[in-house]
């Protein structure tokens, strides 16, 4: 498949994915959601890369789903179609891990993209919102159960409640972005970030992605006894050696994912 909504470049072991519809402040479309499904799963097969950066543009990571496409749609349409649904989760679902650096507005759908990711990077211009209330829906991606665990009940109520837009600020105080960086460095950061992350074990980093997002699913005591026996199992694995020798002896492991 070849991409017209979005940019896919590989920089050695990371991958670059840049939401690209300028126009539309890179507003989620089927197309842009179909392009980027295909991508993260690309990336999960190609063995090369083991990190990725999810980015837009300086003005807007993206204003939402695209309101111009849904407007006309009916209940029929959107439920036979599995509307946004069928093509939305692949980011949420992979298993390498993903960065999300928004610069901009991320609204609705933009913002529940980010908060599929792995962690936020902020540009110190960044935007975030859940606005759906004003088109007369509610979000649909997740935004209602995602924002409601990252930031509480009371700013998550409010924020979806009135549409209010939050700053780089307020989102890092609020624990919804993990830091801000100048806008200009960004991208930048976030892939040096990402390369770090790419040349650690892959197998340490499915286990450790899959165990965080535990936390979210189940009660502590289970999530604990989860983190246990991943835990345990990594031992199974040459890159638990090779990583713990290198600390010995005083050299940078070479991890081989195995
Ligand atoms: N959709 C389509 N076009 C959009 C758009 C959007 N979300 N956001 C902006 N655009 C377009 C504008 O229409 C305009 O196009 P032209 O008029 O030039 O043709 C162009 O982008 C530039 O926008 P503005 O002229 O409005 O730019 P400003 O700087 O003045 O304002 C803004 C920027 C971001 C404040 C404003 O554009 C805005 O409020 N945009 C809409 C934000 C919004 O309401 N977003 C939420 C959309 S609803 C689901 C999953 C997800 C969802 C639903 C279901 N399922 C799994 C079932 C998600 C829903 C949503 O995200």
């Amino acid at each position: 498949m070849s991409y017209e909504t979005i940019l896919l470049e590989e920089r050695g072991a990371v991958a670059l994915i840049t939401l690209n519809r300028p126009k539309a402040l890179n507003a989620l479309n089927k197309q842009l959601m179909d392009e980027l499904t295909d991508a993260i799963r690309r990336i999960e097969a190609n063995d090369a890369i083991g990190c990725t950066v999810i980015t837009g543009s300086e003005k807007a990571f993206a204003a939402g789903a695209d309101i111009k496409e849904m407007q006309s749609k009916t209940y029929a349409d959107v439920m036979m179609e599995d509307f946004i649904t069928a093509n939305w989760e692949e980011v949420s679902r992979t298993r390498k891990p993903v960065i999300a650096a928004v610069a901009g507005y991320a609204l609705g759908g933009g913002c529940e993209l980010a908060m599929m990711c792995d962690f936020i990077l902020a540009g110190d211009n960044a935007r975030f919102g859940q606005p759906e209330i004003q088109l007369g829906v509610i979000p649909g991606s997740g935004g209602s159960q995602r924002l409601t665990r990252f930031v509480g009940k009371s700013k998550a109520m409010e924020m979806c409640m009135t549409g209010r837009m939050m700053d780089a600020e307020e989102a890092e105080r609020a624990g919804l972005v993990s830091r801000i960086i100048p806008t200009e460095d960004l991208v930048e950061e976030a892939m040096s970030v990402a390369a770090k992350i790419a040349e650690l074990s892959r197998p340490a980093l499915f286990v450790l992605k899959e165990s965080v997002n535990r936390a979210y699913e189940v009660p502590m005591a289970e999530g604990i006894r989860f983190e246990r026996r991943v835990f345990h199992s990594l031992f199974a694995f040459d890159d638990q050696t090779e990583g713990m020798e290198a600390f010995i002896e005083k050299r940078t492991p070479q991890f081989k994912n195995k």
